[in-house]
């Protein structure tokens, strides 16, 4: 009799895929927590415990629904801690025919199942995840034969396929673009909305993963886990975001403030990456709340929060898979440096970065201006090699699978690329900092001081930056002015930040 084994990776956890349409006797499903995921980055413990709550309750609902599923829980004793080992050792026991899984997301794991799939004598199959806009190859057919990767153009474009927001072929609104109008400071006394959430228990988890000597950051108080693990709760948080807010989402998308740790973002990302709910049912009932109540949730909303997810989200997964594997490789600016210790713990003067890491460490969690304007900006200025900085993004965030961190980190925060995501890099002294956040004020160091005594070390950082990569980045024509500013300085001027910023790189741990 011919048996399937069909395996759901930890980031598969979509109950609308068609598999689960009918409950077939002859396939068996298979879900495993194995250590070759918990040890190929230092994760936060919450991440780890996160995945494996999530996985835990697909595999209960799934068996609710009578679907036979063999679950392998990270001490079992017959665990062989890989995919690719238990599904042979599985194969071996249950004499399964055929192998079917759907289309990983990350290299590393679509190489490990191809070569499993050659390795083993039964026939295999690999289905779609069927939870994208696009496939893996829809961007690089869209820029064959360009120099340049516009996101701009392949979001139009997407809008256009998939008829979002759209009337004919023009954006219903006649504009493509509302970045103009988003992105303003908080409002000083402004008190944002207190973020929904949860109160998991997953003691039992943690028990299990502290049985192992398995390396992780951060903190979690596992009798009130934050975070959705399940379709239900994410929906939930989804609702929530559409209530309290989308309607400031475009607005405050770039603030920053002190002890806030998500503002008006939507914390949806965890949910989405792991599949738990799909970008359409989100830009469908985030566009229905508009329609419904225009006057409170205004289009330039709509659209800021439209653009992040047909946009960005669909354009980095494109990315990735045109340009892995060199694309882990790309060094630009040849950086060598590490990454200063207290990227681990926090424990810095200065404020910016004590509280986007301290948040970090707390609800592995950054909103998207603190990972690219604060830690980000600052191991570009540092000039962090970027392998230590994608180990520490790929560890960090409960979001974090590697199609959409590595393209964020070492494309859009660190320009390793060469400009493949960003036309710029994306660095700052505390200038535009001040501008966008709280954080100065209270800062052991002075925003407004460059050289001496409590200097902020992003001034003189940031002009070490393009003193140093002159040759790179000279004639980027979008960062002229920054040079002739640079070339009109007094030579005086000039040397006083360059040593500055030496005297800090080279006393980096004790910033
Ligand atoms: P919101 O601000 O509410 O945005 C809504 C959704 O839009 C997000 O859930 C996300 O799905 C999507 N989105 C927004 N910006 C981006 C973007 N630049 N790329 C892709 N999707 C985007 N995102 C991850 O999902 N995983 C990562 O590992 C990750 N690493 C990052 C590393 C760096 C250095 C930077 C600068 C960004 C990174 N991002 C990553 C993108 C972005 O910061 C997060 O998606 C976002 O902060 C998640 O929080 P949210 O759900 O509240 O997002
Ligand atoms: C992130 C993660 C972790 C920590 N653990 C597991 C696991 O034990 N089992 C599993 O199937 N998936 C896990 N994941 C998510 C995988 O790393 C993810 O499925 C791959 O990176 C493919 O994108
Ligand atoms: Fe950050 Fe500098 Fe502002 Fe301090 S003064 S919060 S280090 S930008």
């Amino acid at each position: 009799m011919s048996k399937t084994v069909r395996l759901i990776l930890g980031d598969q956890l979509n109950s609308n895929h068609s598999w689960f349409k009918t409950v077939d006797d002859s396939v068996v499903y298979v879900m495993m927590e194995v250590r070759s995921e918990t040890d190929y980055a230092k994760h936060h413990i919450q991440k780890v415990v996160g995945f494996f709550a999530a996985m835990q309750a697909f595999y209960l609902d799934l068996k609710a629904k009578k679907h036979e599923v063999i679950y392998i829980y990270l001490n079992d004793e017959d665990n062989l801690q890989s995919f690719d080992k238990n599904i042979k050792s599985l194969i071996a026991k249950h004499q399964f025919t055929h192998l079917e899984y759907q289309q990983p997301d990350e290299f590393r794991v679509d190489a490990l199942l191809k070569e499993l799939c050659s390795a083993i004598a039964i026939s295999t199959a690999v289905v779609d995840s069927e939870h994208f806009y696009t496939s893996r190859t829809d961007l690089a057919d869209f820029f064959e034969g360009k120099k340049t990767f516009i996101l701009e153009n392949f979001y139009r474009m997407l809008r256009k396929q998939h008829d979002v927001l759209m009337e004919g072929d023009q954006p219903l609104t006649g504009k493509w673009n509302y970045d103009s109008e988003n992105r303003k400071k908080l409002p000083k006394n402004h008190k944002p909305t207190a973020p929904l959430v949860f109160s998991n228990d997953v003691t039992e988890i943690l028990a299990e993963v502290n049985k192992t000597d398995a390396k992780t950051i951060g903190t979690i108080d596992a009798a009130n886990f934050v975070w959705p693990i399940n379709r239900e709760q994410s929906l939930e948080l989804l609702d929530f975001f559409i209530d309290e807010c989308l309607h400031l989402f475009g607005s405050y998308q770039d603030a920053m403030t002190p002890n806030e740790w998500s503002l008006y973002h939507s914390r949806l990302s965890f949910s989405m990456n792991i599949k738990m709910i799909s970008p359409q049912e989100v830009i469908e009932k985030a566009i229905q709340a508009w329609r419904a109540n225009p006057d409170k949730i205004e289009y330039n909303q709509l659209e800021g929060f439209v653009r992040q997810i047909i946009g960005w989200r669909e354009y980095m997964r494109g990315i990735y898979w045109l340009k892995m594997p060199e694309y882990a490789t790309m060094n630009f600016f040849n950086n060598e440096e590490k990454l200063p210790d207290w990227f681990w713990t926090g424990k810095t003067k200065m404020n910016c970065l004590k509280d986007a890491i301290n948040q970090s460490l707390n609800f592995a969690y950054a909103h998207h201006i603190q990972r690219l304007m604060i830690t980000g900006n600052f191991a570009l200025l540092a000039g962090v090699h970027p392998d230590e900085i994608d180990a520490w993004y790929l560890g960090i965030y409960i979001d974090a699978i590697e199609w959409v961190e590595i393209t964020n980190t070492r494309g859009m925060s660190q320009f390793a690329d060469g400009g493949i995501v960003g036309t710029k890099p994306y660095v700052s002294s505390a200038s535009y900092i001040d501008k966008m956040s709280h954080y100065c004020g209270s800062c052991f160091y002075k925003k407004e001081v460059k050289t001496g005594e409590k200097a902020c070390p992003f001034n003189s950082l940031y002009w070490n930056f393009y003193d140093k990569n002159e040759d790179k980045l000279g004639k980027n024509p979008r960062i002229g002015m920054m040079y002739n500013v640079w070339r009109k300085m007094k030579p005086e001027a000039q040397t006083a930040l360059l040593e500055q910023a030496d005297y800090y790189l080279k006393n980096i741990n004790e910033l």
